[in-house]
Order: structure tokens, then C-alpha cells, then sequence
């Protein structure tokens, strides 16, 4: 049949916020069928829809073969079926209510996009967030339209002996042609994007969960056969998650089965589909000696962010993707409030204003700044970002310091009862929080709707004879693109004071009855806000934005300030906070000297503030390793006006040396004491003593102590310390990597997890020989560009990770990455997008290295038929 077909049409198109129509039509039952094959796959859809408002029956469509089309079981005469130009389907005449049934042919196989259905090692997966569905079927492809999905899967019964898809089993069987089928289905409705299927030849590990309820859910974790001994972190993890979710919300499961399956070729860390979670095997599976304690937090994180998606998310859902935030960033949160209950919610809190600071705040000040809930996009897949993840995170924080963490709970059960099963809004949640906690929450929809990182300063003056000290904090917003004017937001700024002696004072504020002992919050809500504290009996040192209340930047507190507060602070983020602060002032009047051609020198402050951390350290090892670590580069590029990476790199290099020299008493004495004895384990105390002696180890090979790192390498029992060894190596002048770095390779080559790291240790070396050596590594033989985690362990560790030579004067960083983008784009369009940032940063370089970022930029953009996000990443740089 020859399907009617409109005339492509060119630019791509921009999605606004503003022009959001409800659906015209609602499908309330989905019946799917697939017969597997990886060349040809076949899928029938059987769609029961309803009229729902004005307009025509639409059905998004991405690159499918339309075989057949019914109406109410009458085949559909060609001139009422429309293929439009960007893939999809319209009926003309479409009645009120009615059957739909389509037929159309896929080809697995040959997705390299992986996106929609595709194949791994052989076996079937799906991604379809956000808009992957219809590159499996005509449907339409909005999360505001929810169907109750029932899935049949034919395969082979040899090459698919597992077949899964959402929700329940319901019935298997075999034929005699050697395939069988399985049935899947799901109670609850669902948005397509939650749809998904797993099937091939995989290996469960089981346990079981039961609900406090009462409901007895089997849990299987789906792997390749081999990789069954490495899921015990993941399977203890999410039975963690799922009782902690009973307890601190009272969200409880609500299917028999959860099933996560496992896959080496994935675009992201994992996808939340309902009760068939897709995971990338580098968040599920794990030993000691494959994965790293990072790794392991990484497991614990992710499992327990797609776990609680279940509800914030899928039961509840986004009515469209610009809402995206509203499941994103409540996810976050709740998956760092789980962390946080698990080990150390201090350390738990600095690594997330660490991820924050290296990753979110600089985007909020480039070229692709958005709000939390942007107003437009080209490509959606570019917007799962940062800014709605991590800032969506601060803002439900920021809700929550406000209001308390009581009502915080009533609002969510009020937003989950009120919300259960529909598409909604970020107003939804917010004004859930407000009608149950009686607070006006409207001003925080600017942090909603407002790019850009607050910039908040403090001034403060004691006055003698009233016994008043008085905080003036004042906020302001820069302009970000299309953004050009700013409001004030509110800021709950958590704080308190200090006497001369380092005590906590207690507070009264001018109009209380009493004084208030220990934090307390202040809200800052306009421009400029004065506070005023009574009975204070002496100049007191105000600790402000403990706990890091609020996502902006503090900036002016003088250096003196600093050192008090890193010694004396009750709150333990202010305390790692002001030894950062200290020294990333100290670093940046370095660099400034060393750019006019000054001696670098030291200040013995920082000495001095080593060696108290290290005699506390036995207290909070975990605390400690973070607070001995120096400002990242980024970090101190970041708050120059012109970033200049080389220097930044020669102060942080000359200071690791110097602390290395001048303390390496206490550090090989740490380093011994802390030496691992007995058994491997991974419980916060642990983690927080190999990453202690991993840091002392980093100063001792920055003072030349190699030797300690190659037999770090070599007795290692456990993929921490042979890396953090290995990485140290990795970046050292000489030949003392090249024996370890091979015997690495040779030992793991078959292990591709653990291969990555060997790819990004090499990547992010600031060695002189760097760039030859990335160039290099991308034309390796186990380089392989399709699988996203090798693409990422190469070229994102690369062009993120390796600022010195990523920068280099000569443009060929620039040069690299622009290469691999255009090679990329067309086979993984949304991993090439991803890779564009970092070029998208030519404004806060200098002239020469802005115009040699610009010029890789037009070359990317030259490329013919780049694809949406692609071209919406560079174009947005260029502007
Ligand atoms: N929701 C997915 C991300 C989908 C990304 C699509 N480009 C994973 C997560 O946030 O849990
Ligand atoms: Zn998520």
C-alpha cells in the first residue's frame, strides 16, 4: 500500500511552554503485540481511544514501516491515513471513539541511536523516555496521555528465553515453530514513555520484598550469565530503598513483580520504566575488585532514584516535559535524603554541592542556561540536565527548610493523594506544599522559572551600646539568555553566630520573646534585607548558609572569617565550606601572580589546616579526606573573570607538591595507620578511611613519593586503591606508569566496566604527552565509539576532566572533541549532544582560545543533516 506522505520540512522545530493544548484524543487501553526478530521485528497496536477535546487523531511516528491500519477492524482506505513528514500518523474523520489497530515493521538492529527498541549483545531493549515510543509504534507520545498497557512478546525461544515487559505476569507458552510468548500486565496507567520490554538470553538474582502491607513482591535482577556474583550491592540496595520509602513517606510498592534487567549499551544510568526498570550495568554490577567505593555509592543512588520514581513520577506524573523537574528534581531529593540516612549527611551534603558547583553552576552561567522548568526547547533530551535535576533537588530543599520537615510530609501525601494517577505540574506540587503547611509559597515559583545562580552577600555591624548586631544580606540574579530582566527570590539562609571563643551564642531576633539556641533560619525575600539581633554581647562571627541552604553563591566573607569558621563551626558543612573559600581566594591571588610572572610561594596557613585535619580525622575519616582536598581547578576557573586553565593547573599543582613536602610526616604516618587490615568492607567508615589514605597518598606522589603508588597498585585487594594508585601514575612524568597501566589492560581487557577507567584515568592525565596519547586511545582497538559508556570514558572524561589540555593554546583539544562529535552525531545523535558543552564555555576563555572553540563549534554546525540536538547545542553556543 502506498502511504500518503507529506514533504519533509527543514529547520527544526522549537517546543514552547506557552503553547501547551491539552491531547485531542485519550487512549485508554493499549494492546501491544511483538514478534522479536532483530532485523525485522513486527508490532502490532491495538489502541482504544476516546475524544478528549478539539483537533485532529495524531499519532507521533519515528522512522517505522506502517504495514497495516484499522479502524474498528475495517482496514483504513489510503486517503484517510496521513503520514506527515516527521514520521507520524493522522487519520482523517476519526470518529469520537474507537479501535485503532496498526501494524508496522522495526529493525533492532540497526539502532544505534538506542532509542525506541533495540538490541545489545544480542538481546532486546527499550528506552523510550523522553520520546522513544514512537519509534516503536504510532501512538500519541505524550506523557498527559496514560493507557493501561498489555504487552504479548513472541521471540525465539533458543536466542529469548526471557521475555518481560511492565506490570504483571500474565501467562507464557510455546509453539511448535520454537518460539514462545509471554504476556505483561500492567494494572496501573501509564504515559508510553514508562513502556518497556527486556528480552534474550539473561540471568535473574531473586529476593523478595514484602510490603508493610503485606504484599510479597519477587525482585530479579537481569544480567548476562557470568555477571550473577555482582548484584549484591544493587538487590541490597534497593530492598534499602523500598523500606525506606515505606518509612520516611509511606509509599509502598505496588506491583508483584520488580524487575530490573541490566544492559552494557545504555544512554544514560537508567530508566524508571514502571516495575521493569532498564539499568546501565555500570549501576548495577559490582565487586571489590571491578568497582570503586564510588561505584558503589553511584549503585546505591541510582537504584534508589529509580525506585522512587515509582511514585514520584509514574503514579503521578509530568503533564509535559517542560514539568520534567517535577518528577526529576523531587527524585533527587529524595534519593539524597536516602543517602543521607544511610551513612554521613554532612559528607553526603558537601559531595552534592561539590556535583552542584562542577556541573550546575557553570551551566547556569553558559550559553544553554535554562530555569528548572524551561520555556522552550529544540531537542528535550538536552534538558535532562543539571539544572532540572540537581537545582529541581535545591529547590524542593529550599521548600523543605522553609516549611519544615512535618509539613513537608503532609504536603507530599496531599500532592500523592491529589495527584495519584494524572498528569500534573510543578504548580501542583508546590501548591500541595503550600495548603499543608498554611505557608505562601508563591514567590518560590521565580526559582522555578528563573536561570541563573543568586549571588548573595553579607554585611554586618555590631552596635556596643544597644548590644545589636545587625546581618544586611543582599541577593541578585544575573541575566542568562532570553532572560535579560531578574526578580529577587526568597532564600532561606540557615545560620548562626560564634562568639570570640568559638561558642554557638544563641539568637534572638528583634520582635522575639525569646532567644533561640543552635541554626536558625532567616528568609531573605527582596533585593536587600537587614536583620536585627539583640542582647548579643559582643561582635559576634556569623556562620551563614549552613548546611548550604540555598543554592547561590556567598561571596565577600573575608579570608579572616574564613579560618575561624574552618576551625570553629558547629556545622560541618561551614566548616568544610570556609576551607574551600580560603582556598580558592588564596589560589586565585596565586594564579593572578603567576599570570605577571611571580615566583609561586605558600601559605602556611594551609599547612597548618592539614595537619589539624589530620590529627581530627580518626573522629570522621570520610569528613577529613574532603576537607583535605584543594579547591578543583574548575572550581577556581570558575570564579575568574577570564578562566585561565594552565595556570590555575600550575598553582593546584605547585600547592599539592608543596603540602606534600612540607607535611609528609603526617601524611606517611596517616597513610600507614591507615592501612587497610583484615576484611574489605563497604560501610561508610570504610569508604571514608580509603578515600583519607587515598588523598594523603595523592600529596605524597605530587612530592615525588612514586613508589608508594606502584606498590599501592600492586598489593591492592580492591578496585579503590589499585585505581586511585593507577590514576596517580597515570598523570606522573616518566615511565613509572607504563608497567602497571599495561598490566591493568591485559588483566581487565574483557571486563568493559572496569576497561572505562582505564580509558578515563589515561584521558584526564596532565601529562606533557597527554594529547598525542587521547588521540591515540580513540583510534585503540577497544575503543568503540557506539557503546555510550566507552564514548563517555574517552572523550566526556576527556573534554570534562582534563582542563589543562582540554584548553590547550594550540586549539587541539578544541579539535578533538569537535572530531568525535561529528563522528558521533550520526550514529548516537543524543550522546554527541551531550558531548558539545564544554565548547559551549568559549566565553569565559581568553580571545585566542574563545576563537578557536568558536571555530570547532561552526565546524560542527556545518556538518549536513546533524541532528536536533546537536545542532540546538551548538547553535545555542554560538548565539
Ligand atoms: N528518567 C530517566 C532519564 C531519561 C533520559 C532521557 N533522555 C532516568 C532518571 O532520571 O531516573
Ligand atoms: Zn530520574
Amino acid at each position: 500500500m502506498d502511504w500518503i506522505r507529506d514533504m519533509p520540512d527543514s529547520a527544526p522545530q522549537t517546543t514552547r511552554r506557552a503553547d501547551y493544548r491539552p491531547p485531542a484524543f485519550h487512549i485508554d487501553t493499549v494492546e501491544l503485540e511483538f514478534r522479536l526478530d532483530p532485523a525485522a521485528t513486527l508490532v502490532r497496536a491495538r489502541l482504544a481511544f476516546r475524544r478528549n477535546g478539539p483537533g485532529e487523531f495524531r499519532l507521533d511516528g519515528d522512522g517505522l514501516t506502517l504495514l497495516e491500519a484499522r479502524l474498528d477492524g475495517v482496514a483504513l482506505a489510503e486517503e484517510r491515513t496521513r503520514l506527515g513528514a516527521d514520521g507520524s500518523l493522522t487519520i482523517g474523520d476519526a470518529p469520537d471513539q474507537g479501535v485503532l489497530e496498526t501494524l508496522v515493521r522495526i529493525a533492532p538492529e540497526k539502532n544505534t541511536e538506542l532509542s525506541g527498541l533495540y538490541t545489545s549483545g544480542g538481546n532486546f531493549y527499550t528506552q523510550c523516555e523522553a520520546e522513544g515510543f514512537r519509534r516503536i509504534t504510532f501512538f500519541p507520545d505524550r506523557p498527559d496521555v496514560m493507557a493501561r498497557f498489555t504487552v504479548t512478546l513472541h521471540g525465539d525461544k533458543a536466542r529469548c528465553p526471557v521475555l518481560l515487559s511492565n506490570g504483571n505476569p500474565d501467562g507464557t507458552g510455546d509453539r511448535e515453530d520454537g518460539t514462545h510468548w509471554a504476556r505483561w500486565v500492567d494494572p496501573h496507567p501509564k504515559p508510553s514513555y514508562l513502556f518497556a520490554l527486556v528480552a534474550g538470553d539473561l540471568v535473574a538474582v531473586r529476593d523478595r520484598f514484602v510490603t508493610r502491607s503485606g504484599r510479597d513482591v519477587a525482585l530479579n535482577i537481569w544480567v548476562r550469565r557470568g555477571d550473577e556474583d555482582r548484584c549484591g550491592h544493587a538487590m541490597d540496595s534497593l530492598i534499602r530503598s523500598m523500606r525506606w520509602d515505606e518509612e520516611v513517606f509511606g509509599l509502598e510498592y505496588d506491583l508483584d513483580v520488580f524487575n530490573i534487567a541490566a544492559v552494557s549499551d545504555f544512554n544514560m544510568g537508567a530508566m524508571e520504566n514502571k516495575g521493569l526498570n532498564v539499568f546501565n550495568t555500570k549501576y548495577v554490577l559490582a565487586r571489590p575488585e571491578t568497582a570503586t567505593d564510588g561505584d558503589y555509592q553511584g549503585i546505591e543512588t541510582v537504584i534508589a532514584h529509580e525506585y522512587f520514581h515509582n511514585w514520584t513520577g509514574n503514579r503521578v506524573t509530568c503533564r509535559d516535559w517542560f514539568q520534567l523537574s517535577l518528577k526529576e528534581g523531587l527524585t533527587v531529593f529524595r534519593d539524597q535524603e536516602f543517602s543521607a540516612d544511610q551513612g554521613s549527611r554532612a559528607v553526603k551534603r558537601i559531595r552534592d554541592v561539590r556535583g552542584l558547583r562542577a556541573a550546575q553552576f557553570p551551566e547556569d552561567a553558559g550559553p544553554m542556561a535554562h530555569p528548572v522548568r524551561p520555556d522552550s526547547y529544540i531537542e528535550i533530551d538536552n534538558f535532562y540536565t543539571p539544572t532540572v535535576y540537581q537545582k529541581g533537588a535545591e529547590v524542593v530543599r529550599l521548600i523543605h527548610t522553609r516549611i519544615g520537615p512535618a509539613a513537608f510530609r503532609r504536603g507530599m501525601d496531599l500532592y500523592i493523594a491529589r495527584c495519584d494517577n494524572r498528569a500534573v505540574t510543578i504548580e501542583d506540587f508546590v501548591a500541595a506544599m503550600q495548603e499543608a503547611s498554611g505557608v505562601d509559597l508563591s514567590s518560590f515559583m521565580g526559582w522555578y522559572d528563573q536561570a541563573g545562580t543568586p549571588e548573595l552577600t553579607a554585611e554586618d555591624r555590631y552596635e556596643a551600646e544597644a548590644r545589636r548586631w545587625v546581618l544586611t544580606l543582599r541577593q541578585s540574579l544575573p541575566a542568562t539568555p532570553g532572560q535579560p530582566v531578574k526578580h529577587p527570590v526568597p532564600v532561606p539562609v540557615a545560620m548562626g553566630l560564634l562568639d570570640a571563643d568559638g561558642r554557638e551564642v544563641p539568637t534572638r531576633l528583634e520582635g522575639e520573646n525569646e532567644a533561640k539556641a543552635g541554626t536558625r533560619v532567616v528568609l531573605l525575600e527582596q533585593a536587600e534585607q537587614s536583620f536585627i539581633f539583640e542582647d548579643v554581647d559582643g561582635p559576634p562571627v556569623p556562620s551563614l548558609l549552613r548546611g548550604f541552604s540555598a543554592p547561590v553563591k556567598l561571596k565577600g566573607v573575608a579570608p579572616e572569617r574564613l579560618r575561624f569558621l574552618a576551625v570553629h563551626d558547629t556545622d560541618p558543612f561551614v566548616r568544610w565550606e570556609s576551607g574551600l573559600q580560603y582556598a580558592a581566594g588564596l589560589m586565585l591571588g596565586m594564579v593572578a601572580g603567576h599570570l605577571r610572572g611571580e615566583a609561586l610561594g605558600f601559605d602556611a596557613a594551609l599547612e597548618e589546616a592539614l595537619r589539624n585535619t589530620l590529627r581530627a580525622a580518626e573522629a570522621d575519616p570520610a569528613f577529613a579526606a574532603e576537607a583535605l582536598a584543594l579547591p578543583g581547578e574548575g572550581f577556581v576557573a570558575d570564579q575568574m573573570e577570564v578562566a585561565e586553565p594552565a595556570a590555575v593547573h600550575a598553582v593546584r599543582e605547585h600547592l599539592r607538591r608543596e603540602i606534600g613536602r612540607r607535611c609528609g610526616d603526617v601524611l606517611r604516618e596517616a597513610y600507614q595507620a591507615l592501612s587497610e587490615a583484615g576484611e574489605y568492607r563497604i560501610d561508610g567508615s570504610s569508604i571514608g578511611r580509603r578515600a583519607l589514605r587515598n588523598a594523603c597518598l595523592a600529596y605524597l606522589v605530587a612530592a615525588g613519593e612514586t613508589g608508594l603508588a606502584e606498590a599501592q597498585y600492586r598489593e591492592a585487594g580492591n578496585m579503590t586503591d589499585r585505581l586511585a594508585a593507577l590514576s596517580l601514575l597515570a598523570g606522573s612524568e616518566g615511565s613509572a606508569r607504563e608497567g602497571p597501566l599495561a598490566d591493568f589492560h591485559a588483566r581487565w581487557r574483557g571486563d568493559d566496566l572496569v576497561l572505562d577507567k582505564w580509558f578515563s584515568i589515561q584521558a584526564m592525565s596532565s601529562r606533557a604527552d597527554a594529547m598525542a596519547a587521547v588521540r591515540a586511545l580513540y583510534g585503540h582497538a577497544d575503543f568503540d565509539l557506539r557503546n555510550p559508556n566507552r564514548a563517555r570514558s574517552l572523550i566526556g572524561a576527556f573534554a570534562s576532566g582534563n582542563p589543562l589540555h582540554f584548553h590547550r593554546e594550540d586549539g587541539e583539544g578544541y579539535r578533538f572533541l569537535a572530531d568525535a562529535v561529528v563522528a558521533l552525531d550520526p550514529i548516537n545523535g543524543s550522546i554527541a549532544a551531550r558531548m558539545v558543552g564544554p565548547l559551549g564555555q568559549w566565553r569565559r576563555q581568553a580571545p585566542g582560545r574563545a576563537a578557536l572553540m568558536r571555530r570547532e563549534l561552526q565546524r560542527v554546525l556545518a556538518v549536513p543533516k546533524l541532528s536536533k540536538g546537536t545542532f540546538e547545542k551548538a547553535s545555542k553556543a554560538l548565539a
